[in-house]
């Protein structure tokens, strides 16, 4: 189920939760952290607890396996809202319960070619 239908979701910004259902301990960001086991972010207590995630920035994002942005990536589109206890990188690295860094994408403008901007992790 996702995690509006809990009416347990923080009003904006790019929000993750501890159980696919969207119940259990949450935390929403504006700009991200390098490490979700610093005990000053949210107590440490959301380091590898990742099920679920909304995305209600107005920007992609991007969660990782590790701190300070290592191991596999993934990129959040904006307005993305599911369970991703079953999502699975092509490699089959399972997503459940190993975010350990989330950042807003980064938005590459080629100089010698705008038009081919994109967003990265
Ligand atoms: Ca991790």
């Amino acid at each position: 189920m996702p995690p509006a239908k809990r009416g347990n979701a923080p009003r904006a910004g790019f929000c993750i939760f501890e159980n696919g259902d969207g119940s259990g301990l949450r935390a929403a960001f504006a700009e991200g952290t390098d490490d979700l086991g610093d005990p000053k972010v949210f107590g440490g207590r959301m380091n590898d607890k990742t099920s679920a995630i909304w995305n209600r920035s107005d920007k992609p994002w991007c969660v990782y396996e590790h701190k300070n942005i290592g191991g596999h990536r993934w990129m959040i589109s904006r307005g993305f809202q599911d369970d991703i206890s079953t999502y699975r990188s092509r490699d089959g690295f399972s997503w459940e319960n190993v975010t350990s860094s989330v950042r807003p994408a980064m938005y590459v403008r080629p100089p010698r070619n705008p038009n081919a901007a994109y967003w990265t992790c």
